[in-house]
């Protein structure tokens, strides 16, 4: 059968309450499971807007957000929940345990898949050096764990809730490019066929997506590969040159 996490945004435009602009205009694309599609633009082009529509942080103005063909505006909030996973770019923890923070979306999750999500997201040597491992308290906010730390912890409890659709909010920048190789290498084998959508800064995170959305001023002004938007979007080689 078809595998659920089929993401579309169908002519969307998108204001902040009480705005007067939009800050996105007619967004249209689809992504399918097993695709990767990257989002790319400089910074206030409305990228995490963008995302923040899927899990309903905010609703659109017109057009419609569907998740396997029902508008997410008609669905249970908890049942997106669910099925999307969204990786904020400025990653939260809560205070507790780095456990409870993992296990938080999907709270049957076994150690051992929580050893796995952390493998995958580079994060599982620096929990194993700390003296209570999964154990380890996290202050309020997460204070105590660096931003890097912190973000492949996001990026472990995104894995842990094995949503069909994860969205990446800039959550691999502040990786050295190495680290984020390495992340996005082991990424590819636990979201096989679940639907992967990545805002980004740095190109080389994204070369290899399916689709790449160029974002400029909250439309869309160019879409393709990396290799077509290099030979057709001037916008894109700015961005490549930059
Ligand atoms: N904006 C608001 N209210 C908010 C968030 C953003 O008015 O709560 C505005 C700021 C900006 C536009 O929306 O003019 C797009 O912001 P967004 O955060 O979506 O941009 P980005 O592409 O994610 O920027 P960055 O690369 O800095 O993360
Ligand atoms: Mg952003």
């Amino acid at each position: 059968g078809t595998l659920a996490g089929v993401v579309e945004y169908r002519n969307v435009t998108f204001a902040y309450p009480g705005a007067e602009s939009p800050v996105l205009s007619n967004i249209s694309f689809t992504a399918q499971p097993g695709q990767t599609i990257a989002i790319i633009g400089s910074t206030g082009s409305g990228k995490t807007s963008l995302l923040s529509l899927l899990p309903r942080l905010y609703d659109p103005a017109e057009g419609e957000v569907l998740l396997d063909g029902v508008p997410v505006s008609r669905m249970d909030r908890a049942d997106i929940t669910r099925r999307v996973a969204l990786v904020p770019q400025r990653p939260y923890l809560f205070s507790g345990t780095i456990e409870h923070n993992l296990r938080f979306g999907k709270t049957d999750a076994t150690d051992q898949e929580l050893w796995e999500a952390l493998q995958v997201a580079q994060g599982d040597e620096f929990v194993r050096a700390k003296k209570n491992g999964l154990g380890s308290r996290i202050s309020q906010g997460g204070t105590n764990v660096s931003g890097g730390q912190r973000q492949r912890l996001c990026i472990a409890r995104a894995l842990v809730s094995r949503p069909r659709v994860y969205l990446f909010d800039d959550s691999f920048s502040a990786l050295d490019v190495a680290t984020d190789a390495r992340l996005r290498a082991a990424l590819k084998g636990i979201t096989a066929d679940a639907t992967v959508i990545i805002v980004a800064q740095r190109i080389s995170t994204i070369t290899e997506a399916d689709q790449i959305l160029v974002l400029d001023n909250g439309r869309i002004v160019d879409r393709g590969t990396h290799q077509e938007l290099l030979e057709t979007s001037p916008t894109y080689q700015e961005i490549v040159e930059s």
